[in-house]
């Protein structure tokens, strides 16, 4: 047998998958029995060591010496024209070539310029080809070896059901429902889940997808960068084979489906009395986006991040079941990369890469909480909480951000002072933080003064610290002098 190792650069290293792996062997945490042979028989790099039969990457010319994670990345430059001639020069460019995470920004790409109707054909690159006039063959690649290519294939077959058994000291808690003294006094800052809250809402037990598709069919719901009609997204809902699948995330339902909101219009559902008073309500109709309308497939979901604006947030599951992973808001989470600003977060993984690196160690920090918010139950998102969501099954939910008393000072302090990081206002509202002062200083005065007093004494205790741990030499003048804080000088004591 031909010693496979002499050409180190066939080899390269993934930081997800590691190692050997055959077709009868299994990925780290994906197992083996429910990974098919991929579509076109590509395999992973670790297969190599084993293979007899010649690497189809000596076949491509100088592009052979590029490690397969640089190849994508360029590729994504290239058009549908280009994409299709390279694809014909070997079998190794072909199985890149043919990869749908080429064709997805592609598909998006052409149909933003030209929205129009078209059939999904269960890829993107035979929807985009077929709706351009273009065609498919049949190619057998399985002498190309590549984690790069086969690892997304292999993550649409991640088994979710190790994630839900969680360990009891992780367990979101659960209560039939709270009332809103409760919930202030106690609630504000914990996730929780409440099982009894919304089975009074006319849209529980009455919106799935295939009800929703009878009534909405021809009505537009935004997925990521696209409008589709609510029948398209299901077809593409029931057949898709992506790593990530396209989430429908919509906040103009209610608009675009005609439904009225709150118990007292009527509504399809309303906001749970436990939350009290949102005081974003104050903005009337210059709050920021608010609530959105979520359906997605089983495997879809949301990478980390934490809510805009520092709001809270409630999610109801009206048909199938989520999984959360959440963090308290200063705790670093495992595979997420945040700025010194916390403007940006890099997660650069999709939902089952993380859940495959980083699930194990997050779920060992003492702060980590967990749970399924089933069918007819909500979750609470406490503001600025770290929360990773990924759907067990097919599902439908309702979120809406809001803002409650108890997190006014968090509010306040983002909109005062990060005003380049908040979203979600429309473009006449230039100044989020002056409107929301007015309106404070008109309905909530005294709140609003007890928001800021709250704010100075944090500002001050940052500053003291910063000042102790030598990163800020403002507070000598008002200390008169240098002096050692930790032990004794209890900052709390401000
Ligand atoms: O249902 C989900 O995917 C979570 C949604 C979410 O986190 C959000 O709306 O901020
Ligand atoms: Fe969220």
């Amino acid at each position: 047998m031909k010693n496979l190792l002499e050409n180190e650069s066939d080899l390269g290293s993934h930081p997800v998958f590691h190692g050997l792996v055959q077709d009868d062997q299994s990925y780290e945490s994906i197992s083996s029995e429910s990974i098919p042979t991929h579509p076109l028989g590509i395999k992973p790099l670790g297969n190599l060591y084993l293979s007899q039969t010649p690497n189809a990457r000596r076949n491509a010319g100088s592009l052979q010496a590029l490690p397969d994670e640089l190849l994508m990345p360029m590729f994504e430059f290239l058009d549908k024209t280009t994409l299709l001639r390279l694809s014909s020069t070997c079998k190794f460019l072909h199985a890149f070539c043919r990869s749908d995470e080429l064709w997805k920004p592609l598909f998006i790409k052409s149909y933003v310029r030209n929205p129009r109707q078209f059939q999904w054909l269960g890829t993107w690159r035979r929807t985009l080809l077929k709706s351009t006039g273009g065609r498919e063959s049949s190619v057998d690649c399985s002498n190309v070896y590549s984690d790069v290519l086969h690892r997304p294939f292999a993550c649409t077959y991640i088994d979710l059901s190790k994630y839900v058994h969680i360990p009891e000291s992780n367990q979101i808690q659960r209560f039939p429902d709270l009332s809103y003294a409760e919930f202030a006094a106690r609630w504000s800052s914990t996730p929780f889940i409440l099982t009894k809250c919304i089975q009074s809402w006319p849209a529980f037990g009455s919106w799935d997808i295939s009800s929703l598709r009878e009534k909405y069919a021809g009505v537009d719901f935004r997925a990521e960068a696209v409008d589709w009609p609510f029948s398209t997204y299901c077809d593409y809902l029931y057949n898709n084979v992506d790593e990530s699948p396209l989430y429908l995330f919509d906040r103009k339902f209610a608009e675009n489906m005609g439904i009225n909101i709150g118990r007292e219009n009527n509504g399809e559902y309303w906001k749970p009395d436990c939350f009290g008073p949102d005081l974003f309500e104050l903005l009337g109709d210059d709050r920021p986006a608010h609530r959105w309308l979520i359906i997605g497939p089983k495997r879809s979901g949301s990478t980390f991040h934490k809510d805009p604006n520092a709001t809270s947030a409630w999610n109801a599951v009206l048909q199938g079941a989520k999984y959360w992973i959440m963090f308290p808001p200063n705790v670093s989470v495992p595979g997420v990369y945040v700025s010194e600003d916390s403007s940006e977060v890099t997660s650069p993984l999709s939902i089952a890469e993380w859940l495959l690196e980083f699930h194990a160690d997050a779920r060992s920090i003492p702060e980590c909480l967990e749970g399924i918010c089933r069918e007819g139950e909500i979750l609470h998102v406490p503001s600025g909480w770290w929360h990773l969501v990924v759907n067990l099954e097919n599902s439908i939910a309702i979120t809406q951000n809001f803002v409650p008393k108890s997190h006014l000072s968090s509010v306040i302090e983002f909109l005062r002072d990060k005003p380049d990081q908040v979203t979600g206002f429309k473009d006449n509202i230039t100044n989020p933080w002056a409107l929301f002062h007015k309106r404070l200083d008109k309905y909530y005065p005294e709140l609003k003064g007890r928001a800021i007093e709250e704010l100075k004494v944090k500002a001050r205790k940052k500053r003291k610290w910063d000042f102790a741990i030598g990163t800020d030499d403002s507070v000598e003048g008002e200390s008169g002098g240098f002096s050692f804080r930790f032990g004794g000088d209890d900052l709390e004591e401000e």
